[in-house]
């Protein structure tokens, strides 16, 4: 593609919804889908309303994150049979997951999944990501064919992610995207001023979407729809729709973004044009 030709999917938004995380516990958020069947029910809810890719923690029977090899599989297959998303599981997982498990996440062979650029802090937390490991799962991904979302907490990371590209070659698909994870206690904040400095220091020809964790949402959505990237929005990312207001479900925070991204001009891709736009080579 010439540098003049625009990238397909540029005239409009990639919506991820993250509807699930390993960080809430389901006595506090009852609404949060846990189960198989809550997860898919979701999922097509957002679909209808404007994401076209979603982002998949899972939970066991016990409701707590799990990386269950089998569970993932048959989620990667549910979510293929009863939605046209994008399917993208996480190798972050929680912050207990041990790095063996992270790495298998990668058999149950999704269309993305997310490879974090390096250790932050996390809350009271640690979110660890050795340089060795983050060099594994991106080679992994590339042998599979899986399309990785390169998650950035903080802006350090993106010499990382330049350092991975330069050293280790292109992801599958050859396109290169990222995902500004805002407003995490111990990465950067989630404002304006910082979304703007991350994106001088992302690498040429890459796509970004940014999510604002809790209050930071609404602020991180607008400074990134007005600099031309995408967006991603769930209750991973915040439980909270407004002051004082709790989140009624995904598809509640999808619709808000889907509203904001037809203001901005820019209104929300289905899921064919975000395969193109990633270059992810699995259709459904
Ligand atoms: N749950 C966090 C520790 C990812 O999904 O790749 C990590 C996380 C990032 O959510
Ligand atoms: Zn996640």
């Amino acid at each position: 593609m010439s540098p003049s030709t625009p990238r397909p999917g540029a005239h409009g938004t990639l919506i991820t919804v993250a509807p699930t995380g390993a960080e809430h516990a389901k006595a506090d958020v009852p609404n949060l889908p846990v189960t198989l069947d809550e997860l898919v029910s979701t999922a097509r809810d957002c679909e209808r309303v404007g994401a076209a890719m979603i982002h998949v923690h899972i939970r066991g029977a016990d409701a707590r994150p799990t990386l269950d090899l089998g569970l993932l599989k048959e989620t990667v297959a549910a979510l293929r049979e009863q939605t046209g998303l994008v399917v993208q599981l996480s190798t972050g997982g929680a912050v207990t997951d041990p790095e063996s498990d992270r790495l298998r996440v990668l058999d149950a062979l999704p269309d993305s999944a997310s490879c974090t650029m390096g250790t932050v802090n996390f809350g009271d937390d640690v979110f660890l990501n050795r340089w060795e490991f983050v060099v594994e799962l991106h080679k992994r991904m590339c042998e599979r064919g899986i399309v990785p979302e390169y998650e950035i907490f903080d802006i350090g990371q993106l010499a990382s992610l330049r350092r991975l590209l330069d050293e280790h070659g292109a992801p599958a698909g050859g396109h290169v995207h990222v995902d500004l994870v805002m407003g995490v206690p111990g990465g950067m904040p989630g404002d304006a001023e910082t979304l703007v400095a991350a994106l001088r220091a992302i690498p040429d020809g890459a796509t970004f979407s940014a999510t604002g964790i809790g209050r930071t949402s609404l602020p991180v959505m607008f400074a990134a729809l007005a600099a031309g990237g995408h967006l991603r929005v769930g209750m991973e990312d915040t439980i909270s729709y407004a002051r004082g207001e709790r989140v009624k479900d995904n598809a509640q925070l999808v619709a808000r973004a889907a509203g904001l991204a037809r203001i901005a001009q820019r209104p929300p891709l289905p899921a064919a044009e975000v395969r193109e736009l990633l270059s992810v080579s699995t259709s459904n």
